[in-house]
């Protein structure tokens, strides 16, 4: 794993703040600090091209968050490597993995392994199912020979789809990006500091969980032929919650238990944050549903919904029609009624068409 850290070292160097940022992934590197008997690592890369993905679903999130199959017991790569695990096992071997955040910097290891190749992009991509694979690695006790057969072609000298593509500008040069502005982020990885910043949230997009934009616009990935013959476990029922509107109405308690399970980057203290992805999308998307779903979130608990929803409004009616009728019956000044009260404590497991949303 020389190479890794020499790349994260590079990516440290390159990137504003990137020192700071990029601290804890020193410990990816480190395999022999954390596993002290690790002789090997063991690589698998899951396709994910083979289930359905509706054309919402894929609008709003990133592909590999809605077949993840970290935590998930019922997912089909779950199984896969729970039963590499048990061999491994039966062979002998010692062997560990983990979910989140993996035992080391996974797409190097990958290359190493030979099964395909990182792009500039910074994705690890198989010639089967371009980048739209999940790995995961094991740490084994045991010496191992790797047999590398790397067969896939280069990127095509002068692609800059990827780069063009990317909404934030975090991909700005090969082999490169900027995690602190990058969409998936911003919506997903971590409670960053910058989540009110309106010139990011504009750039969001349609994305409320994830982005794809610079790995869908790839030729590689676009020449893929998937099969998508798959119903990915539970998906079907998730469906209609992972709509921004269904969201802007969804209790707190119910995006608890519905959504945190799949999506475990938002953390139970931070369910908040559903909502201001809603919200950015919502404005993105400007539609005259939006201004009633936003409306209803100028009652929510929290603070920093009620701002939020408040701006979005101001900004969504700055932007139309002052006379368009959808618009005018809520203009300005958007002050909810209620908006001073302590919101009562309330449960729903459903989306709900009530003004409120608790806490
Ligand atoms: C931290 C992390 C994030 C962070 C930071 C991402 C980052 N780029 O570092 C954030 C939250 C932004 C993130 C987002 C996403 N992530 Co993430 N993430 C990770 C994690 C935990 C560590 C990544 C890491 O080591 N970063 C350090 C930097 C230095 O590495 P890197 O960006 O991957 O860059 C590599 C290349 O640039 C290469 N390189 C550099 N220079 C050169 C030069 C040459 C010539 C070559 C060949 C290579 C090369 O070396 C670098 C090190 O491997 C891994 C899991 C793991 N344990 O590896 C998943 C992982 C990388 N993420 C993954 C995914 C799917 C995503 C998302 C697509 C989710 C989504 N749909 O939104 C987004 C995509 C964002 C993006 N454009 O990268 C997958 C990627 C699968 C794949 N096919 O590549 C991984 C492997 C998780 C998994 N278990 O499958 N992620
Ligand atoms: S995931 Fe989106 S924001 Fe992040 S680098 Fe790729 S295109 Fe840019
Ligand atoms: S879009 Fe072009 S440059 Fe970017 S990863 Fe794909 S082939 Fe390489």
């Amino acid at each position: 794993m020389e190479g890794y850290i020499r790349r994260l070292f590079e990516r440290m160097h390159r990137i504003p703040n990137g020192e700071k940022l990029h601290q804890g992934f020193l410990e990816l590197f480190d395999i022999r600090q954390a596993y002290p008997w690790a002789k090997s690592v063991v690589i698998a890369a899951v396709d994910n091209t083979r289930f359905y993905l509706s054309r919402a679903a894929r609008k709003h999130y990133g592909k590999l968050f809605l077949t993840d199959n970290r935590f998930n017991s019922s997912s089909p790569g779950r199984g896969m490597i729970l039963g590499l695990t048990t061999f491994m096992e039966g062979l002998g071997l010692k062997v560990y993995w983990n979910d989140h955040p993996g035992v080391t910097g996974l797409r190097w290891a990958a290359q190493e392994a030979g099964l395909g190749i990182i792009r500039r992009n910074n994705f690890f991509f198989t010639p089967e199912a371009g980048s739209y694979v999940s790995l995961t690695g094991w740490v084994t006790d045991a010496d191992m020979e790797l047999i590398a057969e790397l067969k896939d072609e280069p990127c095509p000298a002068g692609c800059t789809s990827c780069f063009d593509a990317c909404p934030t500008g975090s991909l700005s040069e090969p082999f490169t990006m900027n995690m602190a502005t990058c969409v998936s982020t911003r919506n997903s990885y971590t409670d960053s500091t910058v989540i009110d910043d309106e010139r990011f949230n504009t750039l969001n997009g349609s994305w409320l969980y994830g982005c794809d934009q610079c790995q869908d616009s790839c030729p590689f990935n676009q020449a893929l032929e998937t099969s998508e013959d798959l119903s990915f476990p539970g998906l079907d029922d998730l469906e209609p919650y992972l709509l921004p509107e269904v969201i802007a109405s969804l209790k707190y308690e119910a995006i608890n238990q519905i959504l945190r399970p799949k999506f475990f980057y938002i953390k139970s203290e931070s369910l908040w944050r559903w909502k201001l992805n809603a919200i950015n999308v919502l404005v993105n998307t400007k539609s005259s549903e939006s201004i009633k779903n936003l409306k209803k979130l100028l009652n929510d608990p929290f603070d920093i919904v009620r701002r939020r929803a408040r701006n979005a409004l101001d900004q969504l009616f700055a932007s139309h029609d002052w006379w368009n009728p959808n618009y005018f019956k809520y203009s300005p000044p958007f002050i909810a009624e209620s908006e001073t009260k302590e919101p009562s404590a309330q449960s729903a497991a459903a989306p709900t068409d009530d003004n409120s949303s608790d806490g």
